[in-house]
């Protein structure tokens, strides 16, 4: 593992050191190697070829939605590796997709899920699959 040195100013090193503890890191390299994968899939995400590992959350209402349009929509794109279901209750359902791709592909199919009737809410979150 390589080592690197840097210099910053005091005042921003004071506050990553205060962000750190306040999150829980027990030291200054587990937080900064942290902040430094987050700028990596800050990159990644924002480049159509970076390969990001992302977990969606859908929630519908099971009367309005087209079970065909969101299936056909998991059939697509073979990015999505696993699909949780919960029925929260008699309208709302909740899907936990599981996907890793592209960017691109996996930004498709947040936006075919967007477009899809009956869908009340999308969020995603992503991590880069290679660091
Ligand atoms: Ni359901």
């Amino acid at each position: 593992m390589p080592i690197v040195s840097m210099s910053v100013s005091e005042q921003l090193i004071n506050k990553f050191d205060e962000a750190a503890e306040k999150m829980g890191y027990g030291g200054r390299s587990e937080a900064f190697r942290d902040a430094l994968r987050l700028f990596v899939d800050k990159s990644e995400w924002a480049s159509s070829e970076g390969e990001n590992s992302a977990i969606i959350l859908v929630l519908y209402d099971e009367k309005l939605i087209s079970k065909r349009d969101l299936s056909d929509i998991e059939h697509v794109y073979h990015e999505i590796h696993a699909v949780l279901h919960l029925h929260l209750d008699n309208v709302n359902c909740l899907e936990v997709l599981v996907a890793e791709g592209t960017s691109s592909r996996i930004k498709g199919v947040i936006q075919h899920i967007r477009k899809t009737k009956g869908i009340k809410q999308i969020q995603f979150m992503t991590a880069a699959s290679g660091v």
